[in-house]
C-alpha cells in the first residue's frame, strides 16, 4: 500500500500589502516635544508626552491632542515652543492648529491627557495631568474650551502633601450611573528645587524615585463629584487624604490612584449619587 503524507502547500506569499505609511510631513502637524533637558538631568525630563485623538468638534473626523513640557527650572511654559497642541483634522490628510483658538495651551509641565464627555452635554473634553498643574478643559461645543480646573476641584492638589505628579488619567464610570468619573494617576512626591543630585560613576544622572524623594508611602485619596448636566456644569471634588500601601519596588514606579464618591447631578436633572470606592494601581 501506497500511503501519501499531507502535503502542506502553502500559498506563495503575496508582497505585503503597505500598511502604514508616514503623513507626517504632508499632514501639516509640527509638533515638537520640549521636554527642557537639562545637565541637572530633573527627573520629569524623561517622562513626558501623552497624546489624546479625539473629535472634539464633532465633525466626524478625529483630531490630535499633544501635551508638551515646559522651561526649567521655571517649570512653566514660557513660550509658544512649550504649549500642549491639539490638531483639527481637515479631512484631506492635513491637519490645522488650532491651539490658540481652542485655548488649550495648558501650563506647567505637563504629562498625560486623558478625554471623555464629563458632563454628557455631546462634546469631549479634555483632562490633562501634570507634574506641577493638572487641568480640565470644558469643551464648550463652538470650537474653545474653557479651564473649568478650580470649579471641579480636580486641580490633584493633596490635603497633605500639596501638587503631586500627575502622570495620567482616565474617564470611566465607575458606578455605572451614566456620568464619567476620573481616576488621575500619581507618580511621586518630587520638587525641582529639592530634587537631591544622583551620580553614577561620577556623572550626574536621572535619579530613581525613592532617591528623589519618592512618595514611598503612596498615597490614595476619594473625593466627590459634582457634575451639571449642560456644558459649563459645576463639577465639585473635595479630596480626602488616606494611606495607601505601595510597595517599594527596584526601577521605583509608584503608582497609586485614587477613585471617587460621585454625588451628580445626572443629565435630564435629577440626582445621582454612587457609594465611594477607592482604587489602587500599583
Ligand atoms: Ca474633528
Ligand atoms: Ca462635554
Amino acid at each position: 500500500m501506497l500511503v501519501m503524507g499531507a502535503a502542506c502547500v502553502w500559498p506563495a506569499a503575496a508582497p505585503p500589502a503597505i500598511l502604514f505609511e508616514n503623513v507626517i510631513e504632508k499632514s501639516g502637524i509640527r509638533f515638537a516635544m520640549h521636554n527642557s533637558a537639562t545637565p541637572q538631568r530633573h527627573q520629569v525630563e524623561t517622562m513626558i508626552a501623552g497624546v489624546a485623538v479625539l473629535d472634539y468638534n464633532n465633525d466626524g473626523l478625529l483630531d490630535i491632542y499633544c501635551v508638551n513640557g515646559a522651561q526649567l527650572p521655571a517649570m512653566e511654559k514660557t513660550g509658544p515652543q512649550y504649549y500642549n497642541r491639539l490638531y483639527r483634522n481637515n479631512g484631506d490628510g492635513t491637519f490645522t492648529d488650532v491651539t490658540e483658538k481652542a485655548g488649550v495651551q495648558g501650563r506647567g509641565y505637563s504629562m498625560g491627557v486623558a478625554v471623555g464627555d464629563y458632563d454628557n452635554d455631546g462634546c469631549v473634553d479634555i483632562y490633562v495631568a501634570g507634574v506641577n498643574y493638572n487641568q480640565l478643559f470644558h469643551n464648550n461645543c463652538d470650537g474653545t474650551f474653557t479651564d473649568v480646573t478650580a470649579r471641579a476641584g480636580v486641580a490633584g492638589v493633596h490635603p497633605k502633601l500639596g501638587k503631586t505628579w500627575a502622570i495620567s488619567a482616565g474617564w470611566f464610570d465607575y458606578d455605572n450611573d451614566g456620568l464619567l468619573d476620573l481616576m488621575v494617576v500619581n507618580y511621586v512626591k518630587w520638587d525641582l528645587a529639592t530634587e537631591p543630585p544622583c551620580i553614577t560613576a561620577g556623572v550626574r544622572a536621572y535619579c530613581s524615585p525613592p532617591v528623589a524623594g519618592g512618595d514611598r508611602h503612596g498615597h490614595r485619596s476619594s473625593g466627590r463629584v459634582r457634575a451639571g448636566a449642560s456644558a459649563g456644569g459645576t463639577v465639585t471634588w473635595s479630596a480626602r487624604g488616606g494611606s495607601g500601601n505601595v510597595r517599594d519596588g527596584h526601577s521605583g514606579d509608584y503608582f497609586v490612584g485614587g477613585a471617587g464618591q460621585l454625588v451628580g447631578g445626572a443629565p435630564g436633572g435629577g440626582n445621582r449619587s454612587g457609594d465611594g470606592a477607592a482604587g489602587g494601581v500599583r
